[in-house]
């Protein structure tokens, strides 16, 4: 069979992507779309039908009632496979979060030169959720204990981990029941792997709750962790302007793109780019001086806190290599690419790894140490300076846009009642009242297997036409970002009217920018003031709110899936399941894929699915909260009411009566 034609256009959605793909193409270089389309996937491995958990297999369960060497059953294999990914995206998280909180350990005992506490509030309201002694005492005296609390939970072996208690009490009490809370992170991840080893657990349900625990580990543990520490150390987000896309590269300025994920190594090339020293030696090379752009999640990070543009997401950081403009790209842990060396040595490019815990061969090693930090990330912003000579022709797609990112949960806080009113009310009520018909936070990667962006950025705008107020995280937030979604005024004409009139009182975006992929727990601490705040039901699985993700394709996607899953909410993932099974040849293989959605739905009220098809996904995110809409005795959604806000609208209401004016704000009958 021919095989079928790819169109650059089919690739991207993104008009800086076509134009980099258009050069790879002329210049005969592959990149991760091409190579996605050259290879198929494993449609065996793909759906969880094979095992390689020892020597006897692999065992590939492809026909009616099949079992491995060992007797394993596809059920068996599949939730082995899905707890073995689960856990390692907990890893990949929480092992962040202990990195970050090794780094507080040594701010607090001045071993950190050039960090700082920069949130004080912040690190006092943390600190006195777990009854650590705040008044009298210095930020520093504070930080070290909750730096101990925090490294405590890695390797806690009873018990349960600390930070569980931030969720809303109805939710933890189920989950003590069904004995899913953490002992301790390291514990679960541990156990994850030992239970999934040749002869262990094989009961899927009982592994399946294991995953459920795990990933807990990582939502309300090591990444709600890393999340706190971030905001301590770096200042807790508030609205800045931004720019992403890959036209934020500079022509005559030494460009160095920073990927990965610690904010620890982000942060300090931020400030070392504008040291005097490191400037003045960037004009020694002929530069203007520094310019630093992120790529995945550190790009989120930089970019909420200080405005650093974002080059781009997960699919851009070979893109942003074929401009020819890149001296370095410093990378540290998660989403690099291995390709980016071998594309490196065709153009001047110095690929960067720093972390202790990645190397790549034919890279250049430079190894962080929080403890001489500053030192590190001048030596590095140096080797970048010293490359700019090597610049052969370059071509920057003249392509970026705009963006207001920073929505943290306490900028929401405040944003909506102020300095002295600061509070949840006016969300809820717009909630209540159908002026927001609901909650959808998009998130996650960008996979090569579907085109870059589009899948996010039509299920967002789709949402907003019908007053779903959006909230976004990780490369998700950057697709929006790069196509113009992100901005205040850009595209409210196309937002339901009633969205628009909350957006328009409040002077916000419909899409709300709340960080990377470990500020996902920023969503799960949002659900639980809305929870606490009152009138949409006591715990997070009756908010009328859906979690997606559109273009996944990291274990670390699967890990917060699971636990917003576990925290209550419905979780739709784009693409393929991992545990879909061939059900037209394997007769029992929707056991997995069933559990997930109508077994832990029944437990825990959330579920996860993947649905393919992109308008399914989106009838099926309506469905849901109007169905939460109705159970909690909320007036339909009904788009006419709304959409006349300001003076007009008040006029109308003063003359009428108590009664009528309750019929018309909140759908409340007069009787
Ligand atoms: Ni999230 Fe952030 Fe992006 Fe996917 Fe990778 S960067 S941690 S995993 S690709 S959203």
């Amino acid at each position: 069979m021919a095989k079928k034609e790819i169109r650059i256009e089919d690739y991207s959605a993104d008009p800086a992507a076509q134009q980099m793909l258009i050069r790879a193409e002329e210049l005969g270089i592959g990149t991760a779309f091409t190579r996605a389309s050259e290879m198929s996937p494993c449609n065996i491995g793909g759906a969880g039908m094979c095992c390689k958990q020892c020597g006897m297999g692999p065992c590939r369960l492809t026909k009616e009632g099949a079992v491995g060497v060992c007797g394993a059953t596809i059920d068996t294999i599949q939730a082995r496979n899905l707890v073995r990914a689960i856990a390692a995206g907990a890893a990949a998280h929480s092992d962040h979060g202990r990195d970050m909180a090794f780094t507080l350990k040594a701010v607090a005992n001045d071993d950190a030169d050039g960090y700082y506490i920069r949130d004080v509030a912040k690190l006092r309201m943390v600190a006195s959720k777990f009854n650590i002694a705040i008044e009298g005492r210095s930020p520093k005296e504070i930080a070290n204990d909750l730096a101990d609390l925090y490294i405590a939970q890695y390797g806690q072996q009873r018990g349960e981990i600390a930070p569980i208690i931030r969720a809303p009490e109805k939710r933890q009490k189920l989950w003590r029941e069904h004995g899913v809370i953490p002992r301790g992170i390291d514990r679960e991840v541990v156990e994850a792997l030992h239970r999934t080893h040749i002869g262990d657990d094989q009961d899927p349900a009982h592994l399946l709750n294991h995953a459920v625990r795990t990933s807990l580990a990582d939502g309300w543990g090591g990444s709600m962790m890393a999340t706190d520490i971030s905001d301590i150390l770096f200042g807790t987000p508030a609205p800045v302007l931004g720019q992403a896309n890959l036209g934020v590269l500079k022509d005559d300025m030494v460009n160095v793109v920073v990927h990965g994920h610690e904010p620890t190594l982000s942060q300090m090339l931020v400030a070392a780019s504008q040291d005097p020293e490191v400037i003045e030696y960037a004009h020694a090379a002929g530069a203007k001086g520094v310019n630093l752009a992120g790529i995945c999640c550190t790009a989120n990070e930089i970019l909420m806190r200080q405005g650093i543009p974002a080059a781009g997401n997960f699919l851009h950081q070979e893109l942003s290599i074929l401009t020819g403009a890149v001296e370095a790209m410093v990378v540290d842990v998660q989403c690099i690419m291995q390709a980016l060396v071998m594309l490196a040595e065709k153009f001047h490019t110095k690929v960067i790894t720093t972390s202790p815990k990645v190397k790549i061969k034919g890279a250049t090693h430079i190894e962080f140490d929080e403890h001489n930090a500053l030192a590190i990330a001048k030596q590095i912003l140096k080797a970048a300076i010293d490359n700019y000579a090597n610049r052969g022709k370059t071509q920057i797609p003249q392509v970026k846009e705009s963006l207001v990112p920073g929505f943290s949960h306490e900028y929401i806080n405040y944003m909506l009642g102020g300095a002295y009113r600061g509070s949840f009310r006016p969300l809820n009520d717009a909630i209540m009242s159908g002026r927001i018909r609901g909650v959808a936070a998009i998130v996650g990667c960008n996979n090569p297997r579907s085109k870059q962006d589009w899948l996010h950025t039509y299920v967002t705008r789709e949402l907003l036409k019908q007053d779903v107020l959006v909230v976004e995280t990780g490369c998700g937030a950057i697709a929006s970002a790069k196509l113009g979604l992100l901005l205040g005024e850009a595209g409210l004409d196309q937002v339901g009217p009633g969205l628009r009139e909350v957006c328009e009182t409040v002077g916000i975006p419909p899409v709300l920018h709340m960080g990377s992929c470990v500020d996902n727990t920023r969503i799960l601490t949002v659900l639980t003031q809305i929870v606490e705040e009152g009138g949409l039901g006591d715990d997070i699985d009756q908010v009328p709110a859906v979690g997606l993700a559109p273009e996944w394709m990291s274990e670390k996607a699967l890990a917060i899936g699971t636990y917003c899953v576990a925290s209550g909410a419905y979780v739709i993932f784009g693409g393929a399941s991992p545990v879909s099974g061939m059900p037209d040849k394997v007769s029992d293989s929707a056991d997995v894929l069933r559990y997930i959605s109508e077994g832990w739905e029944e437990i825990y009220g959330g579920k996860l699915e993947f649905i393919p098809d992109v308008d399914e996904m989106i009838q099926r995110t309506l469905d849901h909260i109007d169905k939460k809409r109705a159970a909690l005795g909320l007036p339909e959604w009904q788009p006419e009411r709304y959409g006349r806000s300001g003076d007009a609208r008040m006029l109308e209401l003063e003359s009428m009566s108590l009664a009528d004016k309750r019929a018309a704000l909140y759908g409340v009958s007069p009787n």
